[in-house]
């Protein structure tokens, strides 16, 4: 037998790139090992494995095989199932909208403000509505940053105020016009029945009305918050995982550059 992903006369596996074909790797290039994770409302039995098993052959997985099934109450199981995929995807074709701004160190940060502005921006954070999460917009804002990169507290040209969690948008909005916030910050993380969405959209209508939202730069992030999706509700920039305060306030100061906001 010859051909395939393994050439048994050759004993060499498939290592041809077709960028046009994109398929995931697992043991080796085009064989398309994929490991996927979820739990079913049934008991831990043969019956339920069985039932993963054909949900996985739906989602397009051939020869899939449970690999793990953990109980997680009598009625709940997690499954953990791996296969190979049928799909796969023209790489070349894919086309992301993403923020476009040199990221700035932030002592660069701060000489860019300095010339731009002659004064300190105002910057105020909070994760809005009725999310809880903290973490998120404190690691952008805090002093200490995350993950080894400082928080805009730390910036010597930016006034930075967080406001923490479960901040109404109407709260916030008085608090940016009070502060006279440049740039305002939201973080979401709760996106159950798209409730960010909702959230997020009702902040950008309550700037609109009141006439502040030409005023400053609006950016939210979290970690679901493309950059698309934000563009789409009307912030001026999304970010997501892997972002760090330096990439979100050089897009801002450039933005208030380009929007001409003094
Ligand atoms: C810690 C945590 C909690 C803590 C939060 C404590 C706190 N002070 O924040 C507590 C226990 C309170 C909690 C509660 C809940 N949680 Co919770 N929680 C988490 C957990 C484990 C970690 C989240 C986190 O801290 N991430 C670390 C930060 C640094 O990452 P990040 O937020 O993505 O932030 C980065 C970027 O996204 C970006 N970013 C984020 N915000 C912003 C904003 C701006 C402006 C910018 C520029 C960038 C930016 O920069 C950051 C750094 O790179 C996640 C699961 C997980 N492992 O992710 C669940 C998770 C987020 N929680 C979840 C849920 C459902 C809840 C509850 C609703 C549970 C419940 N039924 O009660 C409640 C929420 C109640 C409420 N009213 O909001 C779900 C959310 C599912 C969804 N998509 O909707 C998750 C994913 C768990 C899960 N798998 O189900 N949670």
């Amino acid at each position: 037998m010859s051909g395939g992903l393994y050439n048994l006369d050759k004993k060499v596996y498939d290592t041809t790139l077709d960028l046009t074909d994109l398929k995931p790797y697992g043991d080796t290039m085009n064989d398309g090992k994929v490991q996927l994770s979820f739990t079913l409302p049934v008991a831990d039995d043969e019956r339920g494995i069985e039932a993963a098993k054909l949900l996985a052959k739906k989602m397009g997985f051939m020869d899939p095989a449970v690999v793990c099934h953990k109980a997680l109450d009598s009625d709940f199981t997690f499954y953990v199932v791996y296969g190979q995929t049928i799909y796969s995807v023209d790489y070349t074709k894919i086309n992301v909208i993403k923020v476009e701004s040199e990221v700035m160190e932030m002592e660069e940060v701060n000489e860019f403000i300095r010339e731009h502005f002659h004064r300190k921006i105002v910057v105020v954070g909070a994760s809005t509505g009725t999310d809880a999460h903290t973490v998120g917009i404190d690691a952008i804002m805090n002093r200490k940053g995350f993950a080894g990169h400082y928080g805009l507290e730390r910036y010597d040209m930016v006034e930075a105020y967080n406001l923490g969690s479960q901040v109404t948008n109407e709260e916030f909005l008085a608090k940016a016009k009070e502060l006279h916030a440049d740039v305002l910050l939201v973080s979401q993380t709760v996106t159950q029945k798209d409730i960010h969405i909702k959230n997020l959209t009702e902040l950008i209508e309550l700037l609109e009305a009141d006439g502040y939202r030409d005023k400053c730069i609006v950016c939210c992030g979290g970690p679901r918050i493309t950059h698309e999706l934000a563009k789409e509700l009307g912030y001026d920039a999304g970010f997501g995982p892997g972002c760090f305060a330096e990439h979100n306030i050089s897009f801002a100061v450039n933005e208030m550059v380009k929007r001409g906001l003094k």
